[in-house]
This record gives structure tokens, C-alpha cells and sequence, in this order.
């Protein structure tokens, strides 16, 4: 990675300006690498800023949000409203943790800024953002926090003590605590943060979650079952769930024994439906994924389909599987 980082140096320096934007419902490890990207550019004392998107609905980035105040960490978040009154031609864009121009909360964003940069981790789709400055996309990562950790190793820079544990719970979240994704370069970033301060009692209260929350995804789980020797599903009611939840659920299924690959489908919107998959690394989601029309890793994908039912997304889901 050194030449990316290099080349990474060489774009920043010919700005003075940079606005900073993950994907739309901000997670921890969009809002973690964003940070340590921020205290990259901060260094050379210019303009940077970090997009944040009006509703956040993610807890456990609001809590990460307290936390940056509490510790007086001064970060330049800005609105929508502040965005587009920056220089067009002088800011460069920087994405990251995702290549998608609908997962942006306010795509216009992208062709409002005349150069960009793309950095991402997932595999990558077809129709993907293009930085004409930089595109990196890189899918053997496990988060750009691994990736933006490294930047700052390269550089010989530090964070923070609480921008390492936020970083840190970004990586546990991306990894679905360091169990898929997870390479020895996971493991060294992981004590690389912890040097750096992380602080492990705030990590779990940013990852804490809301008990009626988890014991709503409990009763999901409570209906799911194994599909076939090595495969278990869940399929949700017709309420609107999130799509962070149906991976959620996917996920805590492989905790269970004999299960390499899971499945939960739910609604996503009012016309379409949310499958989500995870494999303990076994089995390949992707290709299944694929042929819903979706995407993702081998141990980690997910497809929407629109005006489809629940039941019509499990039979295709079994016809594939056979
Ligand atoms: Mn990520």
C-alpha cells in the first residue's frame, strides 16, 4: 500500500481545501477512518471538514459524536448547506468506505466537486464512483480504519486517544468483532490503535446497544432455522427494517453451530426486499448474492429486490442454493 499512500501524499499537497464524506447512515468505521483522515489533512493546517448527513439514526455513531466532545476533540463537521457554498474547483473530495453513488446521502455531492478522490473497501460494482483524482478500492481490506491506520503508521502520525477507540469499535464493527475480514494486518492496526490510546471501556459503550433493540432482533433469531446442513435463515415480518439489521442477523447466525452460511430477508422499503448474507468464509455468499442481482464479499453480501415478496426472495434464495 505504500505507493497508494505516496500517491495519496502527492494528490493532498496540491490541495488546500478538503471535504471529507462517508456513505449515508454513517457507521463506525466510515466515521472512524473519516477521522483519521481528518488528523492526516489537519497537519498541514488547511481547510478540512467532514461531512455529516442531518438524521443520524446510528447510536453508536451519536455516541462516538458525545465522545468527541466530551474529550474536546475539535473536528469541522459541516451540513449540506455548507457543502455546496465551498469552492468547487479548489476543494477535493474525498469518499470513502463506499464507491456507490447512491449510498452518498447527497449524491450531488460528487459532481459538485470538480476533483475527487474514492477510497473503499468493498468489491467492487460495475457502476462505481470514479475519483479522477484517485480511485482505491481495495477488497483484501477489513475497513478503511485498517486502511487510514496504516496511512497514519506511514506517516508517523497519531490520533487521539478517543479517535483510536473510535476507530478501533469501527474495525470491531466491520469485522463483526474481528471474525470475518480479519487478516494479520487487522490484528496489527488493532495494536496499533490500542498504542495510540484506544481506550477499551469506551469502545463497549459505543458499541453498547439499546436492550429493546437486541431483544427484537432475538425474537427474529428465536424463528430461524437451517436451511440445509451448513446453511441457516431468517425471514423477517412485513415491517420495514434497515438493512444494518437484516446483517445483523445474518451475522449473529453464525455464532451458532454448523452453520457456515446465513441468511436473513427482510422489507426493506415500501417495494422492495433485503436479503443479507455472512459465511464463516467457507462458503461464498457473493456468488449467491450475485445472482439476486446484488454484491459483497465471500463472507459478506447482500441484494435488494424490488417489487418482490419476502417468501418470493426465500424461494429464489433455495432454487439458487440447490
Ligand atoms: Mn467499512
Amino acid at each position: 500500500m505504500k505507493h497508494v499512500f505516496e500517491k495519496l501524499t502527492n494528490i493532498f499537497n496540491k490541495y488546500d481545501n478538503y471535504v471529507i464524506t462517508g456513505h449515508k447512515n454513517l457507521d463506525l468505521d466510515a466515521l472512524g477512518s473519516s477521522l483519521g483522515l481528518y488528523r492526516i489533512l489537519k497537519e498541514k493546517n488547511k481547510e478540512i471538514s467532514i461531512y455529516l448527513e442531518k438524521n443520524i439514526n446510528n447510536t453508536s455513531v451519536l455516541k462516538a459524536l458525545e465522545k468527541l466532545k466530551l474529550y474536546n476533540v475539535k473536528i469541522n463537521f459541516v451540513n449540506e448547506e455548507e457543502v455546496f457554498k465551498m469552492d468547487s474547483e479548489k476543494t477535493l473530495l474525498i469518499v470513502i468506505d463506499t464507491h456507490n453513488l447512491n449510498l452518498l446521502d447527497k449524491p450531488d455531492m460528487f459532481s459538485y466537486f470538480k476533483n475527487k478522490v474514492v477510497l473503499d473497501h468493498h468489491i467492487k460494482m460495475v457502476n462505481s464512483l470514479n475519483g479522477n483524482e484517485l480511485t482505491y478500492i481495495n477488497s483484501r481490506l477489513s475497513s478503511m480504519v485498517e486502511f487510514v491506520s496504516f496511512y497514519l503508521h506511514h506517516l508517523n502520525k497519531n490520533v487521539s486517544p478517543i479517535v483510536a477507540t473510535i476507530m478501533l469499535a469501527g474495525m470491531e464493527i466491520d469485522t463483526n468483532s474481528y471474525n470475518i475480514k480479519t487478516t494479520d494486518k487487522t490484528y496489527e492496526v488493532g495494536s496499533y490503535l490500542m498504542k495510540m490510546g484506544a481506550n477499551n471501556i469506551d469502545k463497549q459503550t459505543l458499541l453498547q446497544e439499546s436492550m429493546e433493540v437486541y431483544k427484537k432482533r432475538q425474537d427474529y433469531i428465536k424463528n430461524s432455522y437451517m436451511i440445509n446442513e451448513k446453511m441457516a435463515i431468517c425471514t423477517l415480518n412485513e415491517e420495514i427494517v434497515l438493512k444494518k439489521d437484516l446483517a445483523q442477523i445474518a451475522e449473529e447466525l453464525l455464532q451458532f453451530d454448523k452453520v457456515e452460511a446465513a441468511f436473513a430477508i427482510g422489507k426493506v422499503s415500501e417495494s422492495s426486499v433485503g436479503i443479507s448474507s455472512r459465511s464463516v468464509g467457507t462458503i461464498d455468499v457473493q456468488k449467491i448474492m450475485l445472482k439476486l442481482g446484488g454484491g459483497g464479499h465471500k463472507s459478506d453480501a447482500a441484494a435488494e429486490i424490488i417489487n418482490t415478496t419476502i417468501n418470493q426472495v426465500k424461494e429464489r434464495l433455495y432454487e439458487i442454493i440447490n
